[in-house]
């Protein structure tokens, strides 16, 4: 029977370890056991869930695996949602992807019990359940696979559709470019809902049949504790993770730092992307611990598009050459194709690696791709000495924070239903830790008296704590151009 690519791929090191956590080792055959298990809970008798949408809601682990596994072998397609989300995107992104059934872990799963009762939606504890694996569904890898949530130019976020067979697309281009083994061993701290976690680091290793040390977040000491322990061969982060790694390395005692340098140094290969490294902070890197990080740039869209060679100069400041399988290409202001070297424009892609369409909206999905199909990325780079380098983008309402794309409107319309706030505009200031902070200008209400904390509070029960304020300026109007629309070149001025 015709498997789908991770789970073929999976029998081919079924005695291996999976996953090493502080509870024990899980087999790639554990897994493929307990996913099948999993995937006949959920049909329930049916013989295909044919693309019933289930939402994902569980810390980085096997029971993550087990359940994505379980869910894509019934034929369902994955909808990941954030393990710190509030309530109202909880509720966002299962109304919007018509989402059915709920898999999560016990602790997830009592908090979300109350808003799954209320939507009338299934709700399986991946812990609890314990069915014997029954028949499973032929499917192809053109069927849907999974809905990634991602903010940008809307104030709502939209959900990116990509199908079995741009997921392995994706995966197999990183294999090659990386050159993934199954000797390799790598720490997972990332969120589950993004496609660093999920492809780059989950994805790849258990493609290539390596091991995976799971944490439930980026828990510093125990993952510095694991480095001076030699246990990884790779390691994948977000910009702001090196930085705070930095200054851990930097405070910490002669003997620890040396040993801390050490278990860096010896590792083959340590990865940074989701937003911009600054040159600065890549060359500190080199000069602390001897490693040359590699750069690259993705989007959700479209998985992994540019990077540094894993052999060759690794340039600071730029994100190298396109990935085996991708296109890319730029497009200037005037709508020209970029030939020359220096000369900017906006990244476009096309490849097999590129997402079909966003979830229930055509319009956005026919905006967003060229006539002649390349993928229009927002982003602007320059090609200089054959290496690509992102100058930045192209709509101001984007902004990302520590590794998080967000959507400044997504955060304006949340401000607004504060009692006191009549107008606002938030925008992304450059921040040496976060890449980028939220910052948010506000006329209040009367004139009415509002402190940064009691708004950060405020708005921890309706938006993500990412997406929450870091900076609060007050201002009497707000910069306003002829036409009455808000100008946020104008609004940095106000900080
Ligand atoms: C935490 N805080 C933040 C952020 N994270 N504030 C702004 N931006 C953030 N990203 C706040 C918390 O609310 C808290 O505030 C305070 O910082 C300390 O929180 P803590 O949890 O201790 O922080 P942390 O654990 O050190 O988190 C930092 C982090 C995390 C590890 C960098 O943000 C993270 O995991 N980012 C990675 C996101 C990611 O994977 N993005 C990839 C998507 P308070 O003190 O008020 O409570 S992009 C993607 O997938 C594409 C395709 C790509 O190219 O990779
Ligand atoms: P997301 O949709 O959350 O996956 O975020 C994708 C966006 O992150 C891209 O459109 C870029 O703006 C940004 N990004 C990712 N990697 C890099 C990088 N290496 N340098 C600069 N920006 C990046």
């Amino acid at each position: 029977m015709p498997e789908l690519p991770p789970i073929a791929r999976a029998r081919g090191h079924a005695g291996s370890i999976a996953f090493r956590t502080p509870q024990g080792a899980t087999t790639y055959q554990e897994l493929l056991d307990r996913s099948a298990s999993l995937a006949t809970t959920l049909l329930a008798g049916a013989a295909d869930l044919r693309e019933a949408r289930v939402a994902l809601l569980a810390p980085a682990g096997p029971d993550y695996v087990a359940a994505q596994w379980g869910l894509w072998r019934a034929g369902g397609v994955k909808v990941p949602i954030c393990l710190t989300a509030t309530e109202p995107e909880w509720e966002y992104a299962l109304t919007d992807s018509g989402a059915s059934a709920v898999l999560a872990d016990a602790a997830s799963a009592r908090r979300i019990a109350p808003l799954c009762a209320r939507l009338g939606l299934r709700l399986i504890d991946i812990e609890a359940h314990a069915d014997p694996a029954g028949s499973l569904p032929e499917l192809t890898p053109a069927r849907r696979a999974m809905i990634l949530y991602t903010s940008g130019t809307t104030s709502k976020p939209k959900g990116v559709v990509t199908t079995h067979a741009h997921i392995a697309a994706q995966i197999a281009s990183l294999i090659q470019a990386w050159a993934w083994q199954p000797s390799d061993r790598i720490p997972l701290f990332l969120p589950m809902h993004h496609i660093h976690g999920i492809i780059n680091v989950t994805g790849c290793a258990l493609w290539a049949g390596a091991c995976i040390e799971a944490f439930a977040k980026f828990d510093q000491p125990a993952i510095l504790a694991r480095v001076r322990a030699d246990a990884y061969t790779l390691f994948m982060a977000v910009p702001t993770i090196y930085v705070k790694l930095i200054q851990a390395l930097e405070a910490a005692a002669p003997a620890e730092r040396a040993a801390l340098v050490a278990g860096f140094a010896r590792m083959r290969l340590m990865v940074s992307g989701s937003a911009a490294l600054p040159a600065s902070v890549h060359e500190r890197w080199t000069e602390l611990t001897g490693q040359r990080l590699l750069e690259r740039y993705g989007m959700t869209e479209i998985g992994m598009a540019l990077s540094n060679p894993l052999h060759g100069e690794r340039r600071p400041g730029a994100v190298g050459q396109p990935l085996p399988g991708v296109e890319v290409r730029l497009k200037s202001e005037h709508g020209e194709i970029v030939a020359a070297e220096d000369t900017p424009g906006e990244i476009q892609v096309r490849g097999p690696n590129v997402f079909t369409e966003y979830w229930g909206k055509p319009a956005a999905t026919a905006e967003s791709f060229e006539a002649d199909g390349w993928y229009r990325t927002g982003d602007m780079a320059v090609r200089e000495r054959g290496y690509y380098r992102i100058m930045g983008r192209l709509s101001v309402d984007i902004i990302k924070s520590g590794g998080y794309k967000l959507s400044a409107l997504e955060i304006e319309a949340a401000l607004l239903e504060h009692p006191a706030i009549a107008e606002c505009a938030v925008i992304g200031l450059p921040d040496d830790t976060w890449g980028e902070a939220v910052s948010a200008a506000v006329v209040t209400k009367d004139g009415a008296e509002l402190g940064l904390p009691a708004l950060r509070e405020w708005c921890k029960s309706r938006l993500s704590v990412y997406k929450v304020p870091q900076r609060l300026v007050v201002v009497r109007e707000l910069p306003r151009n002829a036409m009455g629309k808000v100008t946020k070149p104008a609004v940095r001025q106000l900080f």
